[in-house]
């Protein structure tokens, strides 16, 4: 049975970035109720309600996987691992983006799966891909005569596609019979420690935990046998599943992985409600925070044109009178308004200056690659806000 938990209010679609903010463009702007639920049977925590895929995944996505060093590195890394564990001939990539991941495979064994157009674009000329959704149409019109996938793998994507049944059934046809499907997604535990309520909005159907991976490939025939803790996007699980009859064997690391699960609550609905509270707690004192600063008459930016930061804004109801603007290096970010709140997103080059005080840490996820780049403005007094895991002024 799904119980509800947590409700983040009227949300706009994260990635409808606004080219201007004209009468008749605010009038056609969607938005829908954003709230969260947990399935006592399965574990399994998802949106309440999803929004449909074909207003989400248009020819205008906006978000580059590549555009983060540390997402080119852990993904070329992650490639070599994968390579080397596996040894696979045929590989596939579910929501491929611009290519990041998989390019790191020889270009004739790979297959991409891109369902907006202007990414598909980019990879179309150098590697097979098909600018469709993933589904059971797509698994068959793939691999009705083609060799079957001996690795299929997807970040940040499984979790994105509602109906999960026909995304397992269509891996399973898909699959060799020791073939591996590998999924990164941002972990449930991280979630709940981080306090990260942004990781929910409209892409995000579902947050992924190991106990709910392992009953979801249960059902179809599939076992979850393997997993990987690993920092990308604030805490993520790498989960490896195959056929319920291949070679793999139970790893100790899953079964450790899983009882901590069971240790910090993830299979209890008060650890979700206690979540809820915290979360209020986190609005308040972020809103807190920039009214103080802006008393004292402080120049707040916010960094990264993230998704994650959508739910933020309009959670709490950030706009201009707080934050002046957003930088991102994404060029088809800038010169647009944030959904919903309608901030103007600039280049860092033309924003990230002097005159900036605070910067909230959209992209807090990559905290670290920020920090680095950014010491000239740490040097001369400026601040990061943060509010993961807890609203705060980051010390240096
Ligand atoms: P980032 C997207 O979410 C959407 P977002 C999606 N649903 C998902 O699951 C995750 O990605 C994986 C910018 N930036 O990766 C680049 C700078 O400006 O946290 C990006 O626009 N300067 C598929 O949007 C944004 O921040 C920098 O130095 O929440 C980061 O977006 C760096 C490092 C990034 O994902």
């Amino acid at each position: 049975m799904k119980k509800k938990f947590l409700n983040l209010g009227k949300q706009p679609i994260a990635n409808s970035f606004l080219a201007s903010v004209s009468k008749k463009s605010l009038r056609k702007e969607f938005f829908y109720n954003l709230s969260v639920s947990f399935d006592t049977k399965n574990y399994l925590v998802s949106l309440t309600n999803s929004v449909n895929p074909k207003i989400q995944y248009t020819s205008k996505y906006a978000h580059r996987a590549s555009e983060s060093k540390t997402m080119r590195e852990a993904f070329k890394k992650t490639a070599y691992k994968l390579k080397r564990r596996f040894l696979p001939k045929k590989i596939m990539e579910i929501g491929s983006n611009d290519g990041v991941f998989i390019k790191n495979f020889n270009k004739k064994d790979i297959i991409a799966v891109e369902p907006c157009r202007n990414l598909a674009n980019l990879t179309k000329d150098t590697f097979k891909t098909y600018p469709n959704f993933w589904n059971l149409t797509l698994a068959k019109k793939i691999f009705n005569k083609n060799k079957k996938a001996d690795l299929i793998f997807s970040a940040n994507t499984i979790s994105h596609i509602p109906n999960i049944k026909e995304t397992f059934r269509a891996i399973k046809f898909s699959l060799s019979e020791n073939g591996v499907l590998v999924i990164e997604d941002p972990s449930l535990k991280s979630v709940i420690k981080s306090n990260s309520y942004d990781q929910f909005y409209d892409e995000h159907v579902y947050v992924f935990s190991a106990l709910a991976i392992s009953k979801i490939a249960k059902k179809f025939d599939l076992k979850l046998f393997d997993v990987d803790e690993i920092e990308n996007h604030g805490g993520s699980l790498r989960y490896y599943i195959s056929k319920k009859n291949s070679k793999f064997k139970t790893t100790s690391r899953l079964k450790k992985i899983i009882k901590l699960e069971n240790l910090e609550g993830l299979n209890n609905f008060k650890t979700f409600v206690k979540f809820a509270q915290r979360i209020k707690k986190s609005k308040n004192d972020l809103i807190r925070l920039l009214k103080k600063l802006k008393k004292e008459n402080k120049k707040i930016i916010s960094y990264g044109a993230t998704y994650k930061s959508t739910t933020v804004f309009n959670y709490c109801n950030i706009d201009s009178k707080f934050l002046d603007y957003v930088t991102d290096t994404t060029l088809n970010k800038q010169g647009k308004f944030t959904p919903g709140k309608h901030i103007p997103i600039i280049s860092p080059e033309s924003g990230f200056n002097k005159s900036v005080d605070y910067a909230f840490l959209g992209a807090w996820n990559f905290k670290k690659e920020i920090l680095k780049k950014e010491k000239d403005f740490i040097k001369r007094g400026g601040r990061f806000i943060s509010h993961v895991p807890k609203v705060k002024i980051i010390k240096i």
